[in-house]
């Protein structure tokens, strides 16, 4: 739990039958109700489960603002007492019935996606108890997956990292991926398409077999922070860049999927100290805030959704012009821009 944290609300409820404690965090609705999706895991304690959702919906305030989307952030966890998978498919329809029960009762100051753990199959029972849901099934008249555009999204913030640098493209370059779920996969096929050479760790012998298949190196999940690489791509948890991992990453850059990946409030100045460029994750993963709200709330189609996950390199690039003017670590610039406190040039 952060003492003084400055969000609009943290609500919580235990349900003693199931063993799970559930939160939602409302960062802000200044600019529109809250939104962020559902994470299912298991955390060590219950102030554990209060701060990574604080710090989840805190992240979705930025990139919303970011994006100009009509929206505040938020978040929920939905803390497990065993792992996802030991659940029945019964302990499950219940927990979701409590979840979509306590977003019910916000009222629509907080709306819900897919996260962590959660797929659009969730969203679509969700939906069948509270209207406050984006990302269900194409079936069920959703907008389905949001990670092939977080994907596009992440993938144009590589290369503009790529031409900040001065490589010009990912030709030649060596991009290790951390976790090769639905963003991971689908953003490695798009830098090899770009010749970059690319090497994947993900615990899933099943993806770890199909990215073997499709030419990756592999590496063990216990060496990726060890690992050389051009850009190390964070697409699993976040929390995973402190400050001693900052100092000695052999990276040239970060650029990645998973929210927070900064575990502390010290790492990103390292790595700029190091001239290690790191990629705001508020915008480089935003495609997925993009493809849910843009779809669902704005009405845009998938064109005009794609071109805006496709200029998210465009706002990178105006974070890491400010970090090197103002000398400020590029997360700080895209904070900001995302208070619109500077401008990305058209
Ligand atoms: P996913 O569950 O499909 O994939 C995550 C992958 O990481 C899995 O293959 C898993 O086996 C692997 N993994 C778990 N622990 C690992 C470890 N220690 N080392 C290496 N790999 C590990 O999730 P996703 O939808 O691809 O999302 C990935 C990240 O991006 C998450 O942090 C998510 O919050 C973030 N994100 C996703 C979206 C989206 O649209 N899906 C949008 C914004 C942010
Ligand atoms: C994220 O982008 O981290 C999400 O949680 C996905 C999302 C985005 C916008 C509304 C609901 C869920």
């Amino acid at each position: 739990m952060i003492d003084e944290w400055p969000g609009a609300s943290t609500v919580g409820r235990f349900d003693p039958e199931t063993g799970v404690q559930f939160v939602i965090c409302l960062d802000s609705i200044l600019n529109g109700p809250a939104a962020g999706g559902t994470r299912a895991t298991h955390y060590a304690d219950r102030a554990s489960a209060i701060e990574d959702a604080q710090r989840l919906a805190g992240a979705m305030t930025l990139k919303m603002a970011v994006c100009g989307l009509p929206m505040g952030g938020g978040k929920s966890v939905i803390s497990l007492p065993v792992p996802r998978e030991q659940l029945t498919s019964r302990e499950w329809e219940r927990i979701l019935a409590i979840h979509a029960e306590n977003i019910e009762m916000l009222g629509g100051n907080y709306w819900t996606g897919p996260d962590v753990n959660t797929t659009s199959a969730d969203m679509d029972v969700l939906a069948g108890k509270t209207r406050y849901v984006f990302g269900r099934s194409e079936a069920a008249g959703g907008v389905g997956s949001s990670a092939p555009t977080t994907a596009l999204g992440v993938h144009s913030a590589m290369r503009a990292t790529a031409a900040h640098l001065g490589w010009g493209t990912l030709d030649g370059r060596t991009v290790l991926i951390q976790g090769v779920g639905a963003v991971g996969a689908d953003l490695a096929s798009r830098v090899a398409d770009d010749g970059a050479r690319v090497i994947v760790a993900d615990p899933s012998p099943a993806r770890l077999a199909e990215a073997e298949r499709r030419g990756y190196a592999v590496v063990s999940t216990s060496d990726v922070l060890t690992t050389p690489c051009d850009v190390f791509a964070p697409c699993a948890l976040g929390g995973i860049i402190d400050s001693s991992v900052a100092a000695t990453l052999p990276a040239h850059a970060v650029v990645g999927a998973a929210n927070n990946p900064l575990a502390d409030a010290t790492a990103s100045q390292v790595l700029a100290d190091r001239g290690v460029v790191f990629a705001p994750d508020f915008v480089a993963n935003a495609g997925g805030a993009l493809h849910l709200v843009g779809r669902e709330v704005l009405g845009w189609g998938a064109e005009e959704v794609d071109a805006r996950a496709a200029g998210l390199g465009k706002i990178i690039k105006a974070a890491y012009d400010l970090a090197d003017r103002e000398r400020i670590p590029t997360d700080a610039a895209a904070r900001f821009i995302a208070a619109g406190r500077s401008a990305v040039p058209a």
